[in-house]
């Protein structure tokens, strides 16, 4: 299998780390930055031209992290999450975290017309209620591997870099000391955003 990935993606982060740590032979192929036309390579593949996309032994292009997250998971005999409504709940919480960190990204960098600011206002509320429920659900919790955990991680790294200036961690030093205790581990370190 080969998982296309660019360094900065939270997205492909998730898959990145899933795929390590699902133990299945799976080659990471890094791509250059996409906003310099580094998804060029993945049209060949399908329409989508975004990272993470992963082709499967058999030849099938999948995209969008959920489906290759939960495909790996799958394959992998469940080794990377249970099915557990508490890991479900955060796993799409860093979800709609990371969602909203892009949008609101994408907006604030538009060249054409300035950044509405109805659309910087929306997400970053959403982004806010987002770091409490982190806060809520990871203070005093330990470094656990597993998808929710990849996708609260990636999301918080990800602000890291595109919303530094909500400083997530003022406030909120439970989940500051989980986020630390993630990056000790060496594949959840390797796999940050460089910046
Ligand atoms: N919904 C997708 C989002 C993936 C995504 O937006 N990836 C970004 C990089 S962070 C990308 O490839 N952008 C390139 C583009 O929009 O052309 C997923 O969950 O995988």
């Amino acid at each position: 299998m080969k998982l296309f990935y660019t360094q900065n993606s939270p997205y492909a982060r998730r898959a990145r780390l899933a795929a390590r740590f699902s133990g299945l032979p799976v080659e990471e192929v890094g791509l250059g930055s996409m906003r310099e036309g580094g998804g060029e390579v993945l049209k060949q593949y399908g329409p989508g031209a975004k990272v993470p996309g992963l082709l499967t032994d058999s030849g099938v292009y999948l995209t969008e992290t959920l489906i290759i997250t939960g495909y790996l998971c799958e394959k992998s005999g469940g080794r990377l999450m249970s099915f557990d409504e508490r890991l479900l709940e955060l796993e799409g919480l860093g979800q709609v975290l990371t969602d909203a960190l892009y949008v609101r990204n994408m907006e604030r960098q538009k060249t054409d017309c300035p950044p509405s600011v109805a659309i910087v206002g929306k997400e970053t509320d959403r982004i806010m209620r987002c770091y409490d429920a982190l806060n809520e659900r990871l203070s005093g919790k330990p470094a656990d591997m597993n998808l929710a955990t990849f996708s609260a991680v990636a999301a918080l790294g990800y602000a890291d870099w595109r919303g530094a200036d909500d400083n997530w961690r003022g406030g909120r030093e439970g989940l500051a000391v989980w986020f630390d205790a993630m990056m000790q581990d060496k594949d959840v370190a390797e796999t940050a955003p460089v910046f």
